[in-house]
């Protein structure tokens, strides 16, 4: 099956995403997921100037090979630009792969090996009230998993913080501020690691005491700890009893968490702005973390995923995908077909799309009773409608930067 078209599609259904659909010759199509927050053009033209011309012509059946062609083929290998273009890639042949064999893609993967993927939630407040209403809120949409973030006591914003929703509206939220300014930059916020470490066990303090031990609960440091501060945040986390203490020190070097997993039981979760599986340096072989974060699009793929996964497997190491909202409803799904199939699946995060999105992506997958399904339909399960896509154009939108009180800046 010869490919015959390689095309990308930038959108922005309230948010920006970059989509490569591939044709083949028999007229089937495949898509993949692109989307690198804040750097969608730079995958957009790294796709269309170097990738898409190598396409036409060659094989759509031959994955590993596309893949292998694309990564060590190009001698500059690795990094998140040259990473989210190979995945768009795979996924897209693996979605023409399972189509024209007339399954969903977890069949080609080896079949089911559970009826759904747990997935958690993200709950979070200003201050513990809105806290508790928010994990109410989410344990009404039938979650059963929830991630807690917390403003900090004199900080304005911070990561992971939805503003309060209008009445009858979702409570959504997303980091990547648009503008159609010209110039437009990136939004600033404040930190302060020294409070927020005062604050996180009160709060997980006040919700195991309204919800009692049984909810699984996760958090997310974001990456602005140092190795002993780290240490210390999970240790004083232990009597909540978390599901996974997420990117606690800054992840290129995986090192850190040796001193952190010496002081700590609280399960490690780290991966999600890791491009390779040698990103993990020896966080698998020496077991310093519990699951992998790694997103579908920003590993290289399901070719890439997959060994990812497989290699945790031999570690006892479990999967926990990164799927927030900037992860397309394409590699949210590429992402299911894999929670559904490999043996060591942790958890899935769910962040759901916005209806404008989905006006955009057709999706099949399904969340019903704090489960994640991708459907039976064929291949990935999911359509890009055109028409809908050119109605939302690309808008310029950034993650935000992050300052110490006194200005420095600091990991955001
Ligand atoms: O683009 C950045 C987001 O994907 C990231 O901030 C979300 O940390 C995140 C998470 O765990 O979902
Ligand atoms: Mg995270």
């Amino acid at each position: 099956m010869k490919i015959i078209a390689a095309d990308v599609i930038v959108s922005s259904p309230g948010r920006n995403f970059v989509t490569l659909r591939v044709t083949t010759e028999d007229g089937v199509t495949g898509l993949g997921d692109g989307t690198l927050n804040g750097r969608e053009l730079a995958v957009e033209a790294y796709l269309r100037e170097h990738v898409a011309p190598l396409l036409v012509g060659r094989d759509a059946g031959r994955i590993e090979d596309t893949w292998q062609y694309l990564y060590r083929g190009a001698y500059w290998r690795r990094g998140p630009v040259t990473m989210a273009a190979v995945a768009a890639v795979d996924m897209a042949l693996w979605d023409i792969k399972a189509k024209a064999a007339g399954m969903p893609l977890y069949q080609l993967l080896g079949g089911a090996s559970r009826t759904g993927a747990l997935a958690y939630g993200h709950a979070s407040g200003r201050d513990v009230p809105e806290i508790l209403d928010s994990v109410r809120a989410h344990l009404a949409q039938g979650y059963r998993a929830i991630r807690i973030q917390s403003g900090i006591p004199g900080l304005d914003s911070v990561y992971g913080v939805a503003s309060p929703a209008a009445p009858g509206q979702r409570y959504d939220y997303e980091p990547a501020r648009r503008s159609q300014d010209a110039h437009p930059r990136p939004p600033e916020e404040q930190w302060d690691t020294r409070a927020y470490l005062r604050h996180m066990p009160r709060v997980f303090e006040a919700v195991r005491e309204e919800f009692g031990p049984e909810l699984p609960l996760l958090h997310d440091g974001h990456h602005r700890m140092t190795p002993i501060q780290a240490a210390r945040l999970g240790k004083d986390l232990e009597p909540y009893d978390l599901f996974w203490l997420e990117d606690c020190t800054p992840a290129e070097d995986p090192t850190a968490l040796r001193l952190v997993r010496q002081h700590t039981t609280t399960p490690l979760a780290i991966g999600e702005v890791f491009n390779s599986l040698h990103d993990y340096g020896p966080l698998l072989s020496e077991r310093l973390i519990d699951y992998v974060r790694s997103a579908v699009t920003h590993v290289g793929g399901v070719t890439a995923m997959r060994k990812l996964l497989d290699l945790a497997a031999v570690h006892g190491v479990k999967s926990g995908i990164h799927g927030p909202t900037d992860i397309s409803p394409v590699g949210m799904a590429a992402a299911l077909h894999l929670d559904l199939a490999v043996h060591n699946f942790g958890i899935q995060e769910y962040m759901p799309h916005t209806e404008r999105t989905l006006e955009v992506f057709r999706t099949s997958f399904t969340f019903e009773d704090g489960l994640l399904h991708p459907s039976d339909t064929h291949g990935l399960g999911v359509e890009l409608d055109d028409e809908a896509a050119a109605r939302f154009p690309y808008v310029p939108a950034y993650l935000p930067v992050n300052r110490l009180t006194d200005g420095t800046v600091h990991d955001w």
